[in-house]
């Protein structure tokens, strides 16, 4: 079985990029252990503060935050990173070529019910024509990034990761504490069978998606003439984890009459989630455009998620086009 070490240097994988994916997989292994330990290690729970986002943070959110941290800001060719729980880019070292932002353990509210959670991660060669540790470093499109992952805290500890070719999956082996190539080449299947909302949303969408999905629900009795299956995770990297292993659809569609319509993240969310699963085959789009390549304005913008089995993708921007479903 090939190890992630292997497979770094089997791609080719520039040497202080691999050091930063090895690091993150070290973090995500003290990570993994402490969420393994539950309330034997006294971190379920929420703590008395809140984030950025006004979100009151879990004891886990911030532990979790300050581990991959402390170990990626000790590397010197991290130049800063941004994270979900930071307001602002954290200063690491200014001859620093990388930078790398991450929400540190997503799904959180998923902790104390022993469900699925997981670090989203990615990566950016730092622009010449700012400062090493500057905002705009984060402001890079998605398609600049050199590497997208995330580590999944479930029954395995699994990895899933591309460095610019095929998504691959990785099962820590607890024996030997190395990631093992365990999917070399993620395919999502273009045609869905099973799609991913939470349906208690459904009043605040605008009526091009409460119709697409009534369709759905309609299944071989509706237009589209087949069954689909539905699943709501509350974690997108547990939900764009199934959808990278079986296929399906993954939607977070605007809330239209909301003064922030959108949920998801672009930087640390939807942009690495886009850019596995383009790379194994299939779509990620806001609804109206492909997320990769949007222009990022704000370090924690917020967008529209419609991402997973192709065909099923270019069928709910066709749905939506020309309607008022995505803010
Ligand atoms: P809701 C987790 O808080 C998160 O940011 C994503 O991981 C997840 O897909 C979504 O929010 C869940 O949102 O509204 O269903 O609780």
């Amino acid at each position: 079985m090939n190890t992630l070490a292997n497979q770094l240097l089997q791609d080719n994988t520039d040497a202080q990029l691999a050091e930063i994916i090895h690091t993150l997989c070290s973090a995500g292994q003290d990570i993994a252990f402490r969420v393994s330990r539950g309330a034997l290690a006294n971190i379920l729970g929420e703590a008395a503060s809140e984030n950025v986002q006004g979100e009151t943070q879990k004891k886990l959110d911030i532990l979790a935050n300050d581990i991959l941290k402390e170990q990626l800001l000790a590397l010197p060719q991290v130049a800063a990173i941004a994270s979900e729980e930071e307001a602002h880019p954290v200063t690491g070292n200014q001859q620093g070529r990388f930078v790398v932002a991450f929400d540190p353990l997503d799904g959180s509210s998923n902790i104390d019910i022993n469900g699925q959670i997981g670090t989203i991660f990615t990566i950016y060669k730092t622009r010449e024509d700012a400062a090493p540790d500057s905002l705009a470093q984060f402001l890079q499109p998605g398609r600049r990034q050199v590497c997208a992952g995330y580590i999944l805290y479930g029954p395995a500890c699994m990895l899933a990761l591309t460095t610019g070719g095929p998504s691959r999956l990785y099962t820590l082996d607890n024996h030997t504490h190395a990631f093992v190539l365990t999917q070399s080449e993620l395919r999502i299947a273009p045609e869905a069978r099973e799609f991913a909302i939470n349906m208690a949303n459904v009043h605040a969408w605008a009526p091009a998606m409460q119709m697409y999905i009534a369709d759905l629900q309609l299944g071989e009795n509706g237009p589209r003439n087949k069954r689909f299956n539905m699943r709501w995770n509350g974690a997108m990297v547990g939900d764009v984890h199934r959808v990278l292993v079986r296929g399906g659809i993954f939607l977070y569609p605007s809330h239209i009459a909301q003064k922030e319509p959108n949920k998801l993240r672009l930087l640390y969310e939807a942009n690495p989630m886009a850019m596995l699963v383009e790379h194994a085959g299939g779509k990620a789009s806001t609804g109206a455009l492909d997320i990769l390549d949007m222009q990022p304005k704000t370090l924690h913008q917020r967008v529209s998620v419609v991402m997973g089995a192709a065909t099923e993708v270019d069928y709910v921007q066709q749905a939506l086009a020309g309607t008022e479903a995505i803010k």
